[in-house]
């Protein structure tokens, strides 16, 4: 039975990944990569509830595929030596769009950023992901143990090519001697992910404990959908993760974009609008009848920037649909978080090839007006970039301020004129 090392231990890979490995009848080995608490409860219990929040009603399953759980933040070595075990052959990963330590500008690792800076001048003792990935690669190397597959599960555009890219740019500065090894026993895979999972509340607690007569402190939720299409293009045997429903696909390309623009970038830009008007979950703002048209203008112009043989309409329907789910309580402030890392994908890169074609751009002016006017606003504005997007959301030139902003993906947009004209208007 072949084992996945992941990492990033939060509620998306729990509803997603542990699902299909489990169904794939594998085991994974989980890394929280901040909360050492959250490892030692997971160690602690036999697995954990998800709840499947259907309209109809909720359905509970079991999910024990974690068979063990280690903390990032108690060392990277125990983590890194599980990579020299020949058994775990695949690496799978979700830390979020800001995890990665990427410099957006030059595809390699981000100076600027403490963890990343730290794990470059300490290669044998890192404190983040790809000084940790590429230790347990060195030790996979020295031990014999065989080629690997490495996913990248997070919503970020090529997250295999992109991912490919930083290791290899990180592993040139730390350990030049491992790339041959890389380049012949490694492979990235890109990926698509989907399964809309909020965060868990006192009512998914409550629901696991009345279905299952027990308290369960890391019960989660999700939604009933769930999809998973995996570039084919693995170093060596994988769990059969098709078995359990997922895609294997030879170019990943265009599902990804539908997914990122279609339904990330309506999710991002409801999320701003909602939390404007005072909405609190995804499913009131899609019944509120000023917003539910502008979030439904984005996919649809989204749509205009996809390979013309995708069913974008069909969609978009079911888009809507389990955005309205009203069993899920899928909070505007969660996916508000973290703009700057999922705005460029969401937002600018859609919004780029439009005025290419020569297409409206307005919905998605809106909804990048909509964030500068968070930005504005919000008391505290959870992302990487914050303190630099404050200021420049609120200077004489907010738009020439994001043209440039080191670190924002795409910030060249905010060059264009017309650009300029249709988030000004809307601002
Ligand atoms: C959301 C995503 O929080 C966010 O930014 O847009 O987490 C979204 O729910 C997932 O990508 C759905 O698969």
């Amino acid at each position: 039975m072949t084992g996945v090392l992941h990492f990033g231990l939060g509620a998306f890979h729990r509803a997603h990944q542990a699902v299909y490995t489990q169904n794939a009848g594998a085991w994974i080995e989980a890394v929280s990569m901040r909360d050492p608490t959250l490892a030692d409860a997971l160690n602690a219990q036999d697995g954990f509830a998800l709840i499947v929040r259907a309209p109809e009603g909720p359905k509970v399953q079991r999910i024990t595929a974690i068979r063990r759980a280690h903390a990032l933040s108690r060392g990277a070595a125990p983590i890194a030596a599980r990579l020299a075990d020949p058994a775990i052959t695949a690496v799978t990963i979700t830390v979020t769009e800001k995890g990665y330590g990427l410099d957006r500008a030059t595809g390699g690792p981000d100076r600027s950023d403490p963890v990343t800076a730290h794990d470059l001048a300490h290669p044998d003792a890192p404190h983040g992901l790809i000084g940790t990935l590429l230790l347990g690669l060195a030790q996979r190397r020295d031990a014999g143990a065989g080629p690997i597959t490495v996913l990248s599960c997070d919503n970020m555009t090529a997250n295999g090519a992109m991912l490919k890219k930083l290791t290899r740019e990180t592993a040139a500065i730390t350990r030049p001697d491992l790339l041959p090894w890389i380049d012949t026993n490694v492979t990235f895979p890109g990926t698509m992910v989907d399964r809309i999972t909020p965060a868990a509340s006192d009512e998914t607690r409550a629901i696991a404990r009345d279905a299952t007569g027990r308290d369960d402190p890391l019960a989660i939720e999700t939604e009933p959908f769930s999809q998973w299409v995996i570039e084919d293009d693995f170093a060596g045997p994988i769990p059969d993760w098709a078995s359990a429903g997922a895609q294997i696909v030879p170019d990943v390309a265009p599902f990804e974009a539908m997914k990122l623009r279609m339904l990330n970038g309506a999710h991002s830009t409801l999320a701003y609008m909602g939390v404007l008007s005072g909405h609190t979950h995804v499913r009131d703002v899609m019944a509120d009848p000023d917003l539910r048209p502008k979030v439904i203008d984005v996919m649809m112009a989204a749509a205009q920037t996809l390979p013309a043989d995708l069913d974008t309409k069909g969609y978009a329907a079911d888009l809507i649909a389990r955005f309205e789910n009203p069993a899920i309580a899928h909070r505007c402030a969660q996916i508000a978080m973290d703009g700057s890392q999922k705005l460029p994908q969401r937002i600018f890169a859609p919004a780029l090839d439009l005025l290419a074609k020569g297409l409206a751009v307005t919905a998605h002016a809106d909804a990048a007006a909509s964030w500068i006017t968070y930005l504005r606003g919000a008391t505290e504005v959870s992302d990487p970039l914050a303190d630099r997007l404050r200021a420049a959301v609120r200077s004489d030139n907010p738009l020439g301020a994001l043209a440039r902003l080191d670190g924002l993906g795409h910030r060249e947009i905010f060059e264009d004129p017309t650009w300029q004209a249709a988030v000004t208007a809307r601002l």
